[in-house]
């Protein structure tokens, strides 16, 4: 199963209460004020475990609620803070608030944030006395713990991600190009889900790549496996094209390219600025020559590069990997570059 939202309710806990109390001794029969302060309500924080891999553990559980601090007590004692409660997410977790604003992002293993904070404990009599009051009979009340219901929502971290049309061989080539098991079979809508795997590359390089389910036309309004995969790909430095050379009509191949590029338009613009390659697969299916140049020439005269391949026989897959690699290199120098120009 994968699961790749969630919606869930957090609550840190509520601080004890403040207590009202004075020494009583022997011989004493005026003491001093001595109640405690109430401890501090419980935290509930997120924390990312990379060995997590999705949102599943919410579908069991949406309800969090951090311990209350316990009350004050005479003698100054304070109460004990109540216990925090860390949810586990995958790394690529983003935290949106009910009104779906993102409040944190969560990429780092080991990295941490408090969702709902628990309320402070309230101060005992104690901490009232003056030397014009030396007998005060008020303490504080616990502050209530916050309470929010969130959105949590993966986002795969892939450097680069196959998107294409149904059936076109995306799970053959991550299959091929990294130790990804993906289902592969010859009917539409094989891929439900996305699939990750690592590449390694001769010279020590390595990537990540993500293969999309299939996308059809109108998938951004939920037709077919729908659109809703192509979050994980936002966060992708490039997409990688993939078509069909073993369609009849080389038009065919291009125009389903283009109808393609405006389902990601549609879904959002700064998906659509992405980086692409476009890939040619099935190459071992092709006979006529002609219609391959056909295709071929059509990018390469629009200034898109192109490749071709046989995810299956494997025909040109390491060139495209280390192609990948380079682009991934280049993207990530940007990255560095703009960084450092915005400090
Ligand atoms: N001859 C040939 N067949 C291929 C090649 N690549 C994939 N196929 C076949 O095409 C069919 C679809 O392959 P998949 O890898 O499942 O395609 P997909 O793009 O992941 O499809 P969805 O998950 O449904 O979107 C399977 O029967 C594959 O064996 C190739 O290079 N040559
Ligand atoms: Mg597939």
């Amino acid at each position: 199963m994968f699961i790749d939202e969630a919606r869930i309710q957090v609550r840190g806990g509520n601080g004890g209460n403040g207590c009202v109390s004075f020494r009583r001794e022997k011989y004493e029969p005026k003491g001093g004020p001595d109640g405690g302060d109430g401890g501090a309500g419980g935290d509930v924080i997120l924390k990312v475990d990379e060995g997590l891999k999705t949102l599943m553990d919410f579908n069991y559980r949406r309800h969090f609620f951090a311990g209350k601090g316990a009350h004050g007590g005479g003698s100054n004692k304070h109460g004990r803070s109540g216990k925090d409660i860390a949810l586990r997410v995958p790394p690529g977790t983003v935290v949106k608030g009910d009104q779906g604003d993102a409040i944190a992002d969560l990429v780092e293993n080991g990295q941490e944030f408090i969702v709902a904070k628990g309320g402070r404990g309230g101060k005992g009599n104690a901490k009232f006395a003056t030397s014009s009051n030396r007998a005060p009979k008020k303490a504080q009340q616990g502050e209530l713990g916050e309470e929010k219901t969130i959105e949590l929502e993966l986002k795969i971290l892939a450097d680069v991600a196959i998107v294409g049309l149904p059936n076109v061989g995306k799970s053959t080539l991550i299959n091929n190009i990294s130790a990804a098991k993906a289902k592969v079979a010859d009917y539409a809508f094989t891929t439900k889900t996305p699939n990750l795997g690592v590449v390694f590359l001769d010279d020590g390089r390595d990537f990540v790549v993500a293969d999309i389910p299939g996308l059809v036309e109108g998938a951004h309004t939920g037709k077919g496996m729908g659109i809703r995969f192509l979050r994980h790909i936002e966060r992708a430095g490039f997409l990688v094209h993939l078509i069909d050379l073993s369609k009849d009509d080389p038009d065919t191949a291009i125009k389903e390219y283009d109808m393609l590029n405006k389902e990601l338009e549609s879904y959002s613009s700064r998906l659509a600025r992405f980086s692409q390659i476009v890939v040619g697969n099935k190459l071992d299916l092709v006979k006529d020559n002609d219609k391959y140049k056909a295709v071929s020439d059509h990018f390469k005269k629009s200034g898109i590069e192109f490749f071709a391949i046989s995810a299956l026989t494997g025909k040109g897959i390491k060139h495209l990997s280390l192609v990948i690699a380079d682009k991934i290199d280049n993207i990530r120098e940007q990255e560095a570059r703009s960084k450092k120009e915005e400090h």
